[in-house]
């Protein structure tokens, strides 16, 4: 008997330094509005959707970019997306900027079930980019200033999703190119891997040659990569289109547990892709090809949780001085 869910990407478009939460917030009951009329139960939306990209912005102050966080979910501001749900009967992702009340900052993504419980919550771990502003770079991408290391691992929970339950796991933008990111949820069996991301449609690092069109291929393969390695479901949703003179790329997808994609938006704008999801094809690849119990060997993977940086192999030398 399929476990059918519709999924759906809610990408949105740019939003400037300017522009309010309000602003965000109504373009997202817009495009919740339009998955309640397409059937979708779930809607995915962007990392940090509420506001512009600000990690991109330097301050010597981090206090200066407080106003970027959420100190509550839901706030007067997001409610009306915790009603929508209601309303629609809709699930939904959010990603934004999280500050608790102790005055940690995190780079926070929540799952919420439609009666507006939040039933994940998730604290992104790979923070790429640096700390100090960096001279070299053509954009700066200051996570690591702004936000701490996500402390709450990768976690997995069984809970509705549409009319089904599910295992449903969440990770945020720079995760999907860890391996590990994806493997870890694996081994909770999850089915439908949520991601928001906000990615630069080219190279701001300033530190070598990248293709243009490598940037979405790169993210494309991460993602697929990590659904058929661990037979789940993604739905990555981008933010995208130019924020301030500054282009992220778009180019939202769904991707089954075969790492096929699905559905794919085709603007960088405001755009709602959806599929028709089985949520029992996740069980092909778990029993057979990437059945962990029968064919993981993780007394070889040592190096994996023991390194953290790479180590240059040992160098190979002739047993015999051959003259050569
Ligand atoms: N953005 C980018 C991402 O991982 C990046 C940063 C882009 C890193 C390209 C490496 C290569 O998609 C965020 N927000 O993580």
């Amino acid at each position: 008997m399929p476990r059918l869910v519709t999924l759906a990407a809610a990408q949105l478009g740019p939003i400037q330094k300017s522009e309010g939460r309000e602003v965000a917030v109504e373009r997202m009951l817009r495009l919740m509005e339009r998955a309640h009329r397409r059937g979708a139960e779930v809607v995915v939306f962007p990392e940090l959707a509420l506001t512009t990209f600000f990690p991109r912005w330097y301050e010597e102050d981090i206090a200066a970019a407080d106003h970027w966080f959420e100190t509550a979910m839901p706030s007067n501001a997001t409610a009306p997306l915790f009603e929508a749900a209601r309303r629609y009967g809709i699930g939904f992702h959010l990603g934004y900027a999280e500050k608790t009340p102790e005055g940690r900052r995190f780079n926070t993504a929540i799952y919420v079930h439609p009666s507006g419980e939040i039933v994940l919550k998730y604290r992104k771990v790979h923070l790429p980019g640096h700390r100090d502003f960096d001279p070299v770079r053509h954009v700066q991408h200051l996570e690591k200033r702004y936000f701490e290391v996500g402390d709450l691992g990768f976690p997995v929970v069984r809970a509705p999703l549409g009319r089904e339950r599910a295992n449903i796991g969440l990770m945020i933008c720079n995760d999907r190119r860890w391996p590990e990111a994806w493997r870890v949820m694996g081994l909770q069996q999850v089915e439908v891997v949520m991601l928001g991301y906000n990615t630069p449609s080219l190279n701001m690092d300033n530190k070598g040659f990248e293709a243009h069109h490598l940037r979405v291929e790169h993210s494309h393969l991460s993602i697929r990569a990590g659904c058929y390695q661990n037979a789940c479901f993604g739905v990555a949703t981008a933010k995208a289109g130019t924020e301030d003179g500054h282009e992220l790329f778009g180019h939202s997808i769904i991707v089954n547990p075969q790492g096929e994609i699905m559905a794919q938006a085709t603007s960088w704008g405001d755009e709602l892709v959806t599929a028709d999801c089985d949520l029992d094809m996740c069980r092909l690849g778990r029993t057979t090809i990437f059945n962990f119990a029968a064919h993981r060997r993780p007394e070889a993977y040592g190096r994996i949780t023991a390194q953290v940086g790479s180590e240059p192999p040992p160098e190979w030398h002739p047993s015999h001085t051959s003259g050569r």
